[in-house]
């Protein structure tokens, strides 16, 4: 029989890189997205087409983490053998406008998945809870690792810490096969337009071909651990697979500032970066996160996982995609 599995968040960055995995491995995928009033789908709208993944179908379901009767319906109809819960208000600057709105979906909304399992007794569930190396927040230690005190600096990063114990209690209370993924900052260019890495590359490809004069950004001191998408999913999905439950840092061992990011980007297309970037006091946060840097060495031993695209490679991966995209549509 085709395992089941349930993914929440498809229509993000990581569901739909991870929804394309499941299904090159013949899982039977179930994918929970949310009523919008314009088309949200352009991430996974590929998938059913895709040749890869040819006799493979993804079923997407309507549903919302802050509803626990359609969380809890869509559980129970399924009775799916995984479930990766990747669905939150995830930007961290948002976070600080809509903090009881993150708390809720980001951080209720994996309780209620994980009440909605038990509730319904199904013991062969295992869950994948996307924790987050926002937790560390003002980090204690660097390399963080998955024995670093926790010190989260933003409702997001809250909401992630309560999220995160919910899953180790109800491993713990429960006997659940819950396992906690800490992934560091990954990117590709499906990632979000608002994220810093997608803002800088898609303004230089604009920049590049003539579409606008400057990128407006807030703080270039803060330090991350940048790494590539496609290969974090892998991660999620080798967690789901150990016999028994754990945590796992997920990352590349390397920091970079943000001007390191905005000073490669614009390498690659030659252009001084310096007459293109403005410091624009919007979008510093109330309390910053200065320094990430994973220790995924848990990973590469129990797991077998490790990094492969470089800080480099991910640049450049992004600003050819934004190029591509831009020209497409001048041309259209
Ligand atoms: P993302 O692109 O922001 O995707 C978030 C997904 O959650 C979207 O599909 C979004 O739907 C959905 N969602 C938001 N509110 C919802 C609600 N109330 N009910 C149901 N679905 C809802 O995030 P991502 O970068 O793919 O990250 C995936 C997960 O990993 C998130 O939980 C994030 O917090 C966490 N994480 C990300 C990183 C990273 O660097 N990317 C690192 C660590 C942890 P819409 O498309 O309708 O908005
Ligand atoms: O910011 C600085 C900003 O929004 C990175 C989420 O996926 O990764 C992500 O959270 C850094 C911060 O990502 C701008 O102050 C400067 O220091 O791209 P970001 P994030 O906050 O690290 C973690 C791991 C998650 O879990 C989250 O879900 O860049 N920065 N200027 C800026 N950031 C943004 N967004 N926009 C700017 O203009």
């Amino acid at each position: 029989m085709k395992k089941k599995a349930l993914v929440t968040g498809i229509t993000g960055q990581d569901g739909s890189y991870l929804v394309e995995l499941l299904l090159s491995k013949g899982y039977d995928v179930y994918g929970i997205k949310r009523r919008s009033s314009s088309f949200n789908t352009q991430r996974v709208d590929h998938i059913n087409q895709d040749e890869h993944v040819k006799g493979q179908k993804l079923n997407m379901i309507f549903g919302d983490l802050s509803d626990s009767s359609n969380i809890n319906h869509i559980i129970r109809t399924i009775r799916p053998d995984e479930i990766y819960n990747l669905a939150a208000q995830s930007h961290v600057r948002v976070s600080f406008d809509i903090p009881e709105y993150t708390a809720d979906v980001t951080g209720l909304g994996a309780l209620r998945i994980f009440e909605a399992i038990r509730e319904a007794d199904l013991n062969h569930t295992r869950v994948y809870q996307a924790s987050s190396s926002e937790m560390y927040g003002d980090a204690v230690e660097v390399p963080q690792s998955e024995n670093t005190p926790l010190n989260p600096m933003s409702p997001y990063a809250s909401s992630k810490v309560f999220a995160y114990h919910m899953a180790r209690n109800y491993r713990i209370a429960y006997n659940m096969f819950i396992s906690n993924g800490i992934l560091f900052n990954h990117e590709s260019p499906r990632r979000g337009e608002t994220f810093v890495t997608h803002k800088i590359t898609r303004g230089v490809a604009q920049i590049k071909l003539g579409l606008m004069d400057k990128i407006y950004l807030g703080n270039l001191d803060a330090k991350r651990d940048w790494g590539y998408a496609p290969e974090f999913v892998e991660a999620m999905w080798l967690m789901l697979q150990q016999e028994s439950p754990d945590d796992f840092v997920i990352a590349t061992g390397e920091t970079h500032t943000v001007k390191e990011f905005v000073e490669r980007a614009f390498d690659i297309v030659k252009i001084d970066w310096k007459k293109h970037i403005e410091i624009d006091k919007r979008y510093f946060r109330p309390s910053e996160v200065n320094i990430l840097q994973g220790d995924y060495s848990k990973a590469k031993k129990i797991l077998g996982w490790e990094p492969k695209v470089t800080f480099d490679e991910l640049v450049r991966i992004m600003v050819k995609a934004d190029l591509e995209y831009f020209e497409k549509q001048i041309k259209k």
